[in-house]
């Protein structure tokens, strides 16, 4: 076949050129992010097929080289030529943009969000992509290269047995777009795919990494939701043994809910719209929040627990240690929000709210035990609430609250100005000193942090607000906590935890992370947290005095220098042992250190580290940090 067969198309061509000339419009950003987008890409089509009925079983394969395979045994594409275009379907779906709705065999549906964008945006990204269509006994074969330009037209090039069906997607990520790493991380994509088994009940999706050898996971749950709020709960307490699921049906729009409650003071509530997560909530999240408040009020009050003075239970107090789910399908998603990720169709409130308010007061009729454990918890928490809005008005009235208070503890900086500013959170009293005399003291505060820091996930805000070291974070912060919380006034816009590279270390920092994300999530969402890197090793030769951060990169950087040099390495002392002009040099100075920006991005797998890291036992605590220690880095933890 001539290669040239692709310059017939030029117009294609000049449509996916715009694509690899601004990648970051149509996936985001071609960081890890962007790579594992493509294949989130190619996955959805599949699960597409799924949704339509004619899809069972998916399979993700990881290839040696990072290429990735998509396998679905559905229909199979259309294999006929588009009216359109002139061209076959497939070419057409992998070489125009948005071809997703236009040119599918009928109802070729795409998910919304920043899935969906096509097919031909993960062709464009590709040094090649290959399509297998199998099909009334035959394989469909096309053949794309660098960056999308078909090889030849789509052709037969085997038989097989006619009942196999479905199609395949291979391809490989052009690393001259994606610069920093073609390499997949499999407990990415191992999540996300786990979520997708959950969110459609039935379908089974395997992923294999060939990399490694027998890396695989089976994802398929039958009881769909109701197993993801189990998971969610599987290192807690749950209050009761059933798992409460609800579900309906109205104008085409379907709503499923599935919860329970445990013995935590925080909910983990996460909600879906086609499958993909509505982090920033929306209609149907604000309909079932609302039902849920109102049936338990409801409840409370008929059934006298409540009494008629009494006020009413808030939001908050009815989704104290509740984990939820809850997962809509809709045919035409509006997101709206900063990223994308808010349901705004006004109608699904209602529909929402309907739907669970009657499943939801049902099951409290029908298991009284159940709804009496449930509204207890709730008042429970409605008097903790009151209990530590008084504990918050003492708290300010003595003037503990107040900056100014502890000039003993907070270094702080000379700046005023937020977005200039920076709070050092340093583990241990010498770290502390060394750090207030290596600052730039205009924009850098250093708060030395001595005990322990209290462990939130064990404890409600009115005794959160009794210890002392939590205090003074929430003062130096400036934002107030709970109902008082305001981002705006935030005083530092970077807040950056610095800690040793042990496991003590690591364990104050996810004591400190767990503080911010569940009384500062905002913090955290607006990417304000930080962890400061101080480096592993130092080697010196000649008057060069080089940091390095990782194994790795020491020996890259040994390899780098000519034959003969001398060197001497050390490993790096801890944060503790340095002195200021060291700690400055490796950790502080804005120009030579490395920050690592603390994302919380896959909340819900964070939110399992968490409880985990955080949860009853103290013992499986060492051991699962040490042992999911590339796990949590993962997560930025
Ligand atoms: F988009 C894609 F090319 F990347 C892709 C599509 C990737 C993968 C892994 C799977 C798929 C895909 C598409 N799987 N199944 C389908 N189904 C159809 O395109 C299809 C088949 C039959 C009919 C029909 O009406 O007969 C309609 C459609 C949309």
């Amino acid at each position: 076949m001539p290669n040239d067969y692709s310059d017939n198309d030029i117009q294609v061509l000049e449509g996916l050129e715009a694509v690899r000339k601004r990648p970051g419009m149509y996936i985001g950003s071609t960081s890890e992010k962007g790579l594992h987008h493509l294949v989130w890409e190619i996955v959805d089509n599949a699960v597409d097929e799924a949704l339509a009925g004619y899809c069972d079983d998916i399979e993700v394969v990881i290839h040696k080289d990072n290429s990735i395979s998509v396998k679905d045994d559905g229909r199979g594409m259309p294999v006929g030529i588009n009216a359109k275009t002139g061209l076959s379907t497939i070419e057409t779906i992998f070489t125009i943009l948005h071809a997703g709705g236009k040119f599918g065999g009928g109802g070729y549906k795409v998910s919304g969000g920043l899935h969906g964008v096509g097919a031909s945006v993960v062709n464009a990204l590709s040094s090649w992509l290959e399509v297998r269509v199998y099909r009334e006994g035959e394989v469909h074969y096309q053949r794309f290269e660098n960056g999308g330009h078909p090889v030849e037209p789509m052709h037969v090039t085997e038989k097989c047995a006619k009942e196999r069906t479905g199609t395949t997607v291979t391809f490989k990520a052009d690393p001259t777009i994606f610069k920093e790493t073609t390499v997949y991380n499999y407990d990415t994509l191992a999540n996300r795919l786990r979520e997708l088994a959950f969110l459609n009940k039935g379908l089974r999706i395997i992923l294999i990494d060939e990399r490694e050898e027998e890396k695989k996971d089976t994802f398929c749950y039958n009881g769909g939701i109701i197993e993801y709020v189990a998971m969610l709960n599987k290192n807690k307490q749950a209050l009761h043994d059933d798992i409460i699921y609800v579900e309906g049906n109205e104008n085409g729009i379907s709503i499923e809910v599935a919860l329970q409650y445990n013995d935590s003071y925080n909910s983990s509530l996460y909600s879906f719209t086609n499958n993909i997560n509505t982090y920033e909530g929306g209609t149907h999240e604000d309909g079932v929040k609302f039902a849920l408040t109102k049936i338990i009020n409801n409840y409370a009050k008929n059934n006298k627990i409540l009494k008629d003075n009494d006020d009413s239970l808030t939001g908050d107090d009815c989704r104290e240690g509740l984990a939820m789910i809850i997962s809509c399908k809709h045919p035409d998603p509006q997101f709206e929000g900063q990223t994308k990720t808010k349901l705004g169709n006004s109608e699904v409130r209602k529909i929402a709210n309907d739907i669970f308010s009657e499943g939801f007061e049902r099951f409290l009729m029908e298991n009284p035990s159940v709804a009496k454990l449930i509204i207890e918890k709730c008042m429970t928490a409605s008097r903790a609430r009151i209990a530590a809005k008084k504990a918050r008005e003492m708290t300010r009235r003595k003037g503990d609250l107040d900056v100014t208070n502890f000039y003993g503890k907070l270094a702080d900086c000379k700046s005023k100005d937020a977005s200039i500013s920076e709070i050092f959170l340093v583990e241990g009293d010498s770290a502390g000193g060394s750090a207030i005399k290596g600052r730039d003291s205009m924009t850098q505060a250093i708060l030395p942090l001595r005990g322990k820091i209290l462990n939130v996930e064990k404890a409600r805000l009115d005794r959160a607000l009794s210890n002392e070291e939590i205090r003074t974070i929430i003062t130096a912060f400036g934002t107030g906590i709970g109902e008082e919380f305001n981002l705006d006034k935030l005083r530092y816009h970077k807040i950056i935890i610095m800690t040793d590279a042990d496991v003590d270390g690591s364990h104050i920092r996810v004591l400190l992370l767990t503080l911010f994300y569940r009384f500062f999530k905002p913090i955290v969402e607006a990417g304000h947290i930080y962890a400061a890197q101080p480096p592993l090793f130092v080697i010196k030769h000649g008057k060069t005095i080089k940091y390095v951060l990782t194994e790795e990169e020491k020996n890259e950087y040994i390899q780098s220098l000519s034959p003969n040099t001398k060197y001497d390495v050390a490993r790096m002392k801890g944060l503790g042992e340095m002195d200021a002009e060291e700690l400055n040099e490796t950790t502080m100075d804005i120009n030579k250190r490395v920050l690592r920006q603390i994302t919380v991005d896959d909340a819900i797998a964070a939110d399992e580290i968490f409880s985990k890291l955080m949860g009853e036992e103290v013992e499986p605590r060492r051991e699962f940090i040490s042992t999911n220690a590339p796990y949590a880095k993962n997560l930025d933890i």
